[in-house]
């Protein structure tokens, strides 16, 4: 690693210098946080500048945004954070900080029923029945360059696969499990209308994986994998030699871009950092089309798989389907800017971000020509993101900063200039992803910025030698008074990234639609509820309603399997229940009108309480049935 970078011509606010902290565990000065003026009417609004530079540039007279949101309240925004190795989304306000909901997507989650009932359980089996996935990069479905509010996309780090998540009632809805991913990391979709949704696989392996070139890496290689967001269908994977790490797309649904830290196609960590360079890998998806109308792939795995490594036949002449950029070692992230103009990509083991002008890479040549700037921004550079005013976010892991430089700036200086930066405010600690409002999309919204920190050190009380992460929220809306720290959120492991969505995009349902289940929905009726028997299955419907199901009783023998499918009628918003039964692993949760089945077999006689596990109303516990099973012979 190189030394820390000095800052550019406005001084930064908490900084400290290069010499004198410990890049791992950086120690800001304590400030007062002084709420200045009456709370805010419209939430996300100032009560009060965010310090001014003196002379000298230091911080002076520092009053501080306001970011809390009053009890009864509502956020602005929602913030949608991977959970990592817990295998869920969590649905945050911003600017509150408040964790609004979970939504489990890799992993079996008991509070929504989620992986209980036959639907979900199957989505997860048919997906590979792993019990657990690591969810990076959430990227909201846009139409226009713009949140749509449809669905959200996750990737699986862990077991190769992408998830949809129904927007519409916070749900997962679909899994594809890619068969030739062995982990897929980046996740985005094509811009500007959601017309792929792209997995990128990390880890290199033969291609199929079935035992041949074990131990002969050069032959492995890695795809990017390309979905249809609705209905949500693997179509087609692009084959390279070299690893493939993050991704995003260009806004005019042509370019989409991936990192490459492993050009060596190495196996170890000296062979993988081996070279002076690595890539930005650009995807030509009009090109790739063609290809695949063309039937120029092969077939693996029953998916279309097009040849993009350097040598195919199909990188030559004038339109290569896939071009291989330079970029010092081992980069990481990769984002591209609102304007669509640039595609930024961050160095880590180099202390620069290089900066790719999209529109060059459509003039046939050496698409080493489209970089057009190289910005020094500090040590280990991972992620980026953007304002919409001209600025750039740059998360520093070793340096445990934020670097705020200018891109245009960076763009005329000369290569591995520092002169573009504008301003460095440190973390708490070792960031890796960074967000700001909207900046996956054409129009950011330039006021609020998380950061989240792979470590939380002396942030929070003490719980054990498992700690927290700590997200930080910045306001980033005055650029006269610089970046300003407003909150430390300690989050459960372990997030990477997110995206911060305008409240009013989204129009969740607070009832299910009936019409929007596949399962008919069971009214109070006497022909809707019903016990049948068919040799050892049995099938029982019943509603449920404050507070009780629709048999107070259910007789089956030992040995059956039984399937329950029940409803719930409530038409009153937040009034769950749900289909609990003792020592049969049943947990099925019913949001109103909602309709669930779950099937088990009743493989010991005994007495079994069907009850409900939402608290319903004053009556909740009394609202349960039996499940009665009698003894075979
Ligand atoms: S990537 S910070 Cu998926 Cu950097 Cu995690
Ligand atoms: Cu229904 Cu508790
Ligand atoms: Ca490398």
């Amino acid at each position: 690693m190189t030394q820390s970078t000095s800052t550019g011509d406005k001084s930064a606010t908490e900084r400290t210098s290069a010499d004198d902290r410990d890049p791992l565990f950086a120690r800001i000065p304590r400030r007062d946080f002084v709420k200045a003026g009456a709370a805010a009417g419209a939430m996300g609004s100032l009560a009060g500048c965010t310090g001014l530079l003196d002379s000298d540039g230091d911080t002076q007279a520092a009053a501080d945004v306001d970011a809390s949101v009053p009890p009864g309240e509502l956020d602005d925004y929602y913030a949608f954070l991977s959970g990592g190795h817990s295998g869920d989304i969590r649905v945050y306000g911003v600017p509150s900080m408040r964790q609004i909901m979970r939504i489990p997507v890799f992993n079996v989650e008991s509070a929504r029923g989620y992986g209980f009932d036959d639907e979900t359980h199957e989505m997860l089996q048919e997906a590979g029945g792993y019990t657990w996935g690591d969810t990076h990069h959430p990227r909201p479905s846009q139409t226009d360059n713009q949140y749509d509010g449809e669905w959200l996309f996750v990737n699986d780090k862990a077991n190769g696969r992408m998830a949809r998540i129904d927007l519409k009632y916070f749900e997962t809805d679909a899994i594809i499990d890619l068969p030739n991913h062995q982990g897929t990391h980046g996740a985005c979709m094509l811009m500007p209308d959601s017309r792929y949704v792209f997995g990128v696989g990390e880890l290199r392996v033969p291609i199929p994986n079935d035992g041949r070139d074990l131990d002969d890496p050069s032959e492995y290689g890695s795809t990017l994998s390309a979905m249809s967001p609705d209905p949500f269908d693997h179509e087609w994977d692009v084959r390279v030699d070299c690893n493939l790490d993050n991704g995003d797309s260009g806004k005019e649904g042509e370019w989409f871009f991936t990192t490459s830290y492993n050009s060596e196609e190495g196996v170890t960590e000296s062979e993988m950092t081996a070279a002076d360079t690595d890539y930005v890998v650009a995807f030509n998806v009009p090109r790739i089309e063609d290809a695949v109308e063309a039937g120029e792939y092969d077939e693996v795995n029953g998916v279309p798989v097009v040849d993009g490594s350097e040598d195919s036949p199909l990188n030559d002449g004038d339109e290569p389907l896939v071009r291989y950029i330079d970029v010092p070692t081992n980069p990481h992230g990769v984002s591209v800017t609102p304007d669509g103009q640039y595609a930024i990509a961050s160095g880590k083991l180099d202390p620069t971000c290089t900066i790719i002008e999209i529109g060059q890479l459509n003039e046939v040549g050496d698409p080493n020509d489209a970089v057009v700037g190289r910005v020094n921004v500090g040590n280990g550079p991972l992620h980026t993101a953007y304002d919409g005013r001209g600025h750039a976010y740059t998360t520093l892991f070793v340096d445990s900063q934020v670097v705020k430089w200018d891109i245009e700036a960076a763009v005329d200086a000369e290569m591995g200039s520092e002169d573009p930066v504008i301003e460095k405010h440190d973390v708490h600690y070792s960031p890796g992803h960074l967000i700001a409002a909207e900046s996956y999309t054409g129009d950011p919204q330039g006021d609020w910025l998380i950061v989240l920190n792979k470590l939380s050190k002396d942030r929070f009380l003490p719980v054990g030698p498992v700690f927290p992460e700590n997200d930080q929220l910045f306001y980033i809306g005055d650029d006269d008074a610089g970046m300003e720290l407003v909150k430390d959120t300690p989050t459960y492991p372990e997030p990477h990234d997110a995206s911060i969505v305008r409240a009013d995009r989204l129009d969740p349902a607070s009832v299910y639609d009936p019409d929007d289940l596949e399962l008919d929905f069971i009214s109070p009726s006497d022909e809707d509820n019903f016990i049948e028997r068919d040799g050892d299955q049995v099938h029982v419907e019943m509603y449920n309603q404050r507070n009780h199901f629709g048999f107070s009783d259910i007789t089956v023998q030992e040995g059956d399997e039984v399937t329950i499918r029940s409803t719930n009628i409530e038409q009153e918003e937040d009034i769950l229940h749900s289909l609990a039964i003792p020592e049969h692993d049943v947990n099925v949760k019913l949001a109103p009108q909602e309709t669930r089945e779950v099937t088990f077999t009743a493989d010991e006689p005994g007495v079994y309480w069907i009850y409900c596990a939402y608290f319903c109303s004053a009556l909740h516990l009394e609202m349960r049935s039996r499940l009665l099973v009698e003894p075979a012979d």
